[in-house]
């Protein structure tokens, strides 16, 4: 079944605990602490998988849950870590935080495998915690806690042109004469369900692709017909087909449905309508004009060539006129940026899980070593890879924003001090 939305829940691998043991070997006797680490939960990877074109397979499944890291054991043995998760989703789908709606990952393009929650660092076990002082600890590291999210999966098809216009205006027609594709065409409204690829070849220019997507109708962006639900499928487009029925073979007016749909994109999202558009005047072969009237072709130029929108007359039965037309996109498509339209990330997964209500400390040790410390700086470490770019430069703005780095500095701390955060991060300190 085709598909191109899903709610699903996701959750990584919990950190698996600490342990607590002590070596227990003949002729040894008080053996030291020899508790093992545990092992790290899984993440959860979302991964493109380039033969897949539908959010169907989600329908079926909702939850998706990677392995928990397990317990260190005796003999300093470190718990096994819990397995990844790779969630695989078609080119072009966008995952959106469900609660904020903002964009967490834009899986297209570039972007094809990306870590979207990551699995609970494992616990340290009392193998760690031997000092001159303490030479039997009773205490491991709990595993830290997984992390869970509901996201939405939106699929938006990547195309460099979208076709839009009324139902029955021949949209499908002309994907079919153009492309490779073979949508459904019939003498009747809502003909296509779902949207259509097709690849258009020309010759001495570079191809492009192109979607046709629903008809839509007047107030499609408040629900009527099929709604605006398929327009997520144009928001990766760099120009816009727009098709009308010239021949007005329904008694429609082909300048008042132009508009009409243009009101559509602009409630559905404003950017649309800055997109380079071109008119599409279908069905010139049913026109049948007398001295009286003056020929609908003309009647649209009027109306539309003064704002700069070009206006070509088709037959995408007859084939006339389609060359110019798909000389005349490739032309715009060349004037613009290469770029491919993606959606910015809005939201770091990583400061959902920050949880400023738990507690962290910032103290001076009697060996002048600054130290931070506490359950949200565990948590803190436990999500941050601080060996990539990303991390480090999360880690630096994790400082300064609660406030760790001004506490440093009342405290005192110099250029090079030592600075410990949590059990095994040192640095040395500099502004
Ligand atoms: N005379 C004439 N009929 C056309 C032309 N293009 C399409 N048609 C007819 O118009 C009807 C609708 O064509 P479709 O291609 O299914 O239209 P559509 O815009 O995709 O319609 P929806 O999918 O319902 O939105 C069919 O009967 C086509 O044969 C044309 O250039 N001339
Ligand atoms: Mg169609």
């Amino acid at each position: 079944m085709f598909a191109d939305r899903a709610r699903i829940f996701i959750k990584s691998g919990k950190g698996g605990d600490g342990h607590v043991s002590f070596r227990r070997e003949l002729y040894v006797p008080d053996g030291g602490p020899d508790g093992g680490n545990g092992g790290k939960g899984g993440d959860i990877i979302f991964e493109v998988d380039k033969g897949l074109n539908t959010l169907g397979d989600f329908r079926h499944n909702s939850k998706y849950i990677a392995k928990s890291g397990e317990e260190g054991g005796k003999r300093r043995c470190t718990g096994r870590d819990g397995e990844d998760l790779v969630i695989k989703v078609p080119e072009g789908t966008v995952i959106y935080d469900d609660e904020s709606r903002k964009v967490i990952a834009d899986m297209s393009n570039d972007n094809l495998r990306e870590v979207i929650l990551k699995g609970g660092r494992g616990g340290k076990g009392n193998m760690n915690y031997a000092t001159s002082t303490m030479q039997a600890p009773q205490y491991a590291q709990p595993g830290q806690d997984a992390q869970e999210l509901w996201v939405r999966l939106e699929l938006k098809v990547i195309a460099d042109v979208g076709l839009v216009g009324f139902p029955n205006v021949g949209k499908s027609t002309l994907l079919s004469r153009v492309t490779n594709a073979r949508p459904k065409i019939a003498n009747y409204h809502f003909t296509t369900l779902n949207p259509n690829l097709g690849v258009v070849d020309l010759d001495g220019g570079r191809g492009f692709v192109i979607a046709d997507i629903p008809g839509l109708i007047e107030g499609a962006s408040e629900g009527v017909g099929l709604g605006h639900e398929f327009l997520r499928h144009i928001e990766r487009t760099k120009v816009i087909i727009h098709m009308v029925d010239a021949a007005s073979t329904e008694g429609r007016d082909p300048v008042a449905d132009i508009k009409a749909i243009n009101e559509e994109l602009r409630a559905y999202n404003p950017e649309l309508l800055k997109r380079p558009q071109v008119i599409a005047a279908n069905k010139i072969d049913a026109i049948y004009t007398d001295d009286e009237t003056e020929n609908p072709v003309d009647v649209i130029k009027k109306a539309f060539e003064p704002e700069g929108i070009k206006v070509y007359p088709i037959s995408a039965v007859t084939g006339q006129g389609l060359k110019e037309l798909l000389y005349y996109v490739r032309e715009l498509l060349d004037s613009m940026t290469d770029e491919p339209v993606m959606f910015e990330k809005e939201l770091d997964t990583d400061t959902l899980f920050d949880n400023p209500n738990e507690a962290f400390y910032v103290e001076k040790d009697d060996k002048g070593v600054y130290v931070v410390s506490g359950p949200r700086i565990d948590r803190m470490l436990g999500y941050t890879n601080l060996e990539s770019e990303k991390g480090f430069n999360f880690f630096q703005k994790f400082l300064r924003q609660t406030g760790i780095l001004k506490q440093l500095k009342e405290l005192g701390v110099q250029e090079g001090d030592t600075v410990r955060v949590g059990d095994y991060l040192e640095f040395d300190y500099y502004d």
